[in-house]
């Protein structure tokens, strides 16, 4: 008898040898995110906070030209700007430091354009200070927009003002601490105040920043900065000023093909499956009709179900949400926006609250090696660590997920674990309904994540169909929710 077992123990233990021994390590995709990529991409959800000059003077892009005594918020509350932030759920806010009038909202030592010669504090401020202390204690990683055009510089357009700007660049990566992300707009070139010149100013935007030798210092000043810009290289823009990733959107492009200012906007959208480099899609959106505040906008704040609809076009389509949210002249996010923003965190928390598939039973038509570590109960276990993978030739698969007793949802939540690369090209979703597999969702990519919003449905068995793949699929997770219903007067 205790042969037979020790016999047993033996044959076992034998298999699993085997099986480990022939299972190959899952090969790394060709381009895969760095450690910063991945950690920026888990926010999903940041803010942009457009306040400086043009806040004053009701405008857009401010010529160069306005006074710095218009500054004076007779109330600024920064803490308010990162309470109302955090309890959105962001974690991350962006500040124009300097916008495309060249007003500085820190007291630059390059510049008399900025907050010291405007009455706010006599001059004394810092608004780039209280803005970082802010982020802070909201627990908010702070991020900073430093306008590449400067319509208020005499020198813009000639040599001499790319010292400027890497002067100033150096002073805001170098005395506020941390700064996790810069934000390089594509916007350049055009008329402008220039120092009282009054003239158009054109710059070859491929040539005139030369932003390798930029980059370089910015990296070197902040090792682990996600510097944005069209062409990345830590994030890329979306391609669109609405918040909305292309339905097909992949994290990977073809950096080199692009530079700052002459974007592909519908490449940009989509990204490439065969890109060369992973520059995660940053989808920037405002919650009112203009970036900067205007009272006129005060009723035009986006509705609820809009950023609802921003939400799933953004973070459920592989991108990351950057939300602006301008305070007014008094230096406060208006009662309106805050309160939207309320109802769009309780809409978030309350829809994506209880996954109906959470640890329940899955079976799959194949498993990597057969072994526990790659079975596609992985999937549904909310580790996000943990994944259902393939054989290296299987790229096609399904998954059958039982979840007992029937039950309801319209929110289908699917992950890759992208640290290996994104490789899911095409899926459906099947469940069953009468008997019958009926398809409820299908799509392209996946990625981090993507969120299916699908027709409520009420089952007890549902397939995902991995169709094609540009390696082994590894996923992460499948989750099912019900959207909270929306109760707004
Ligand atoms: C654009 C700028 O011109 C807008 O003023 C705004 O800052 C937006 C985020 O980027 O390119």
């Amino acid at each position: 008898m205790e042969i037979k077992k020790l016999l047993i123990i033996i044959f076992i233990a034998g298999i699993l040898l085997a099986c480990n021994s022939t299972t190959p390590e899952i090969i790394p995709m060709a381009v895969v995110p760095s450690s910063q990529q991945l950690a920026y991409q888990e926010m999903e959800m940041i803010g942009f906070i457009h306040f400086s000059i043009n806040t004053f003077t009701d405008k857009e892009w401010g010529y160069g030209d306005e006074s710095p005594e218009l500054f004076n918020p007779g109330n600024l509350d920064v803490e308010q700007w990162a309470k109302t932030a955090h309890d959105a759920g962001m974690k991350q806010l962006i500040l124009t430091a300097k916008h495309h009038d060249g007003f500085c909202l820190w007291p630059s030592e390059y510049t008399e354009h900025s907050v010291k010669n405007s009455p706010w504090k006599n001059g004394q401020g810092d608004l780039v200070r209280e803005f970082v202390d802010a982020c802070h204690k909201y627990g908010l990683k702070v991020g900073l927009y430093l306008s590449p055009w400067d319509r208020n510089h005499k020198n813009y357009g000639k040599p001499e003002y790319i010292n400027y700007y890497r002067n100033q660049l150096t002073e805001l990566l170098t005395n506020y601490g941390e700064i996790s992300e810069i934000w390089f707009d594509g916007a350049n070139g055009g008329d402008g105040y220039y120092g009282g010149a009054n003239e158009i100013r054109k710059i070859d935007r491929k040539t005139y920043y030369n932003w390798d030798s930029t980059f370089k210092l910015v990296k070197r000043l902040q090792p682990d900065i996600i510097i944005f810009s069209d062409a990345g290289p830590g994030c890329r823009w979306i391609g669109n000023e609405h918040g909305i990733a292309g339905e097909t959107n992949w994290s990977t492009i073809k950096g080199d093909s692009l530079f700052i200012g002459a974007s592909k906007q519908a490449y940009l959208n989509t990204g490439d499956s065969e890109g060369t480099d992973w520059i995660v899609g940053e989808c920037d959106v405002s919650i009112r009709p203009g970036w900067f505040y205007h009272q006129t906008q005060d009723d035009q704040v986006k509705s609820l179900h809009d950023l609802i609809n921003i939400y799933y076009g953004s973070v459920g389509r592989n991108g990351l949400l950057l939300l602006n949210i301008p305070p007014d002249q008094r230096g406060l996010i208006h009662e309106n926006d805050v309160q939207r923003l309320k109802e769009f965190s309780a809409f978030l928390k309350s829809s994506f609250d209880e996954n109906v598939a959470s640890d329940k039973n899955a079976s799959a038509s194949n498993y990597r090696g057969n072994l526990d570590l790659y079975h596609p109960n992985k999937m549904l276990d909310e580790d996000k660590n943990t994944y259902w993978a393939t054989d290296d030739d299987i790229l096609k698969s399904s998954v059958e997920i039982d979840l007992g007793e029937p039950a309801q949802f319209d929110l289908i939540v699917l992950s890759e674990f992208i640290a290996l690369g994104q490789r899911v090209t095409s899926f459906t979703v099947e469940a069953v309904h009468d008997d019958h597999w009926h398809i409820i969702a299908k799509g392209t990519t996946i990625g981090y994540k993507r969120i299916l919003k699908v027709q409520k449905t009420k089952t007890n068995k549902l397939r995902l169909n991995i169709l094609d793949a540009k390696s082994c699929p590894l996923i992460t997770s499948f989750e099912l929710f019900e959207e909270a219903v929306i109760n707004i007067q």
